[in-house]
């Protein structure tokens, strides 16, 4: 009781007697990158219960701050799992995260990449430090699966029940994928060429390796997801064109070359929803 009257009359000094957030072994021993360059007091308004998509853990000053990014178009059903589910995962994880949902508000073709570039660019103003480009359809089954930032970008969704749990291929980033906002700006971001179903992923992938990161894995049984079911998206037949096209340039082509028109930012309780018309 005294401890808490005493920090009830110096509100300034809760975070300091709240000790660190505690783990999973894994992330014990690898190296993270924290919260070091969020300001201390980001934490102060966001301690009680979530607020504008946004949690952070009460009893303890988390280490890890991250921007989980979904796009988003006309699954009105995913939404309604995927939102509660995840939040009752990651309230579990002593993590701060906001969730974002970044919703294309026109009849054009899908553009992934494109919704992924104003996300970031929205949670790099933010201040967060690490970004999740999470598809809305994947649910994680394990909860040692941090989402948290490695110092290489994490394929965090290896394991999913529609493929039997295999890895279909080595380079594959599509899913679930963590990656440091300075390493994501570093890399220019996506490719905002690709229209309708397919090869953004594998050319952000191709972007991963010029820059020398490589794309870490947690083992299979941590990176456990279940899809939720859907029908196939239109493909993009162009799709391995703009990745030979992007194979000799991809400087001009990014986070740093996004036309867009931006409808609204809207604080729901449990997200935050960017519409936009691309
Ligand atoms: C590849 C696509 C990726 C896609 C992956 C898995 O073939 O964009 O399948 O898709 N690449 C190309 O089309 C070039 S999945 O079966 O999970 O929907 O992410």
């Amino acid at each position: 009781l005294r401890h808490h009257l005493y920090a009830k009359r110096n509100p300034n000094l809760i975070t300091k007697l709240k000790p660190e957030c505690r783990y999973n072994d894994i992330l014990q021993s690898s190296k993270t990158v924290g919260s070091s360059k969020i300001p201390r007091n980001h934490y102060d308004f966001l301690s009680n219960g979530i607020m504008n998509g946004s949690y952070s853990p009460e009893d303890c000053t988390p280490l890890f701050s991250v921007a989980i990014l979904v796009t988003y178009r006309n699954r009105q059903s995913q939404l309604d799992i995927f939102i509660p589910y995840i939040h009752n995962f990651l309230r579990k994880q002593n993590i701060h995260y906001k969730i974002y949902i970044i919703e294309q508000q026109d009849d054009k073709l899908w553009n992934k990449g494109l919704l992924y570039n104003i996300g970031a660019k929205q949670a790099i103003l933010d201040k967060f430090p690490c970004l999740i480009l999470h598809d809305i359809d994947l649910l994680p089954l394990d909860d040692s699966n941090l989402y948290a930032c490695l110092n290489h970008p994490r394929h965090m969704s290896a394991s999913i029940d529609k493929f039997r749990f295999v890895l279909i291929y080595k380079t594959l980033v599509g899913g679930v994928l963590s990656i440091r906002s300075d390493q994501y700006k570093e890399l220019n971001g996506f490719s905002n060429k690709f229209q309708g179903w397919g090869g953004e992923d594998d050319d952000f992938a191709e972007r991963i390796s010029k820059h020398n990161l490589e794309i870490l894995r947690f083992p299979p049984h941590m990176s456990r997801y279940t899809m939720l079911q859907h029908k196939q998206e239109h493909k993009n037949e162009d799709r391995h064109r703009i990745m030979e096209e992007n194979k000799r340039n991809s400087q001009n082509d990014g986070l740093n070359s996004i036309h867009y028109e931006m409808i609204n930012i809207k604080n729901h309780r449990l997200f935050t929803m960017i519409g936009v018309r691309l």
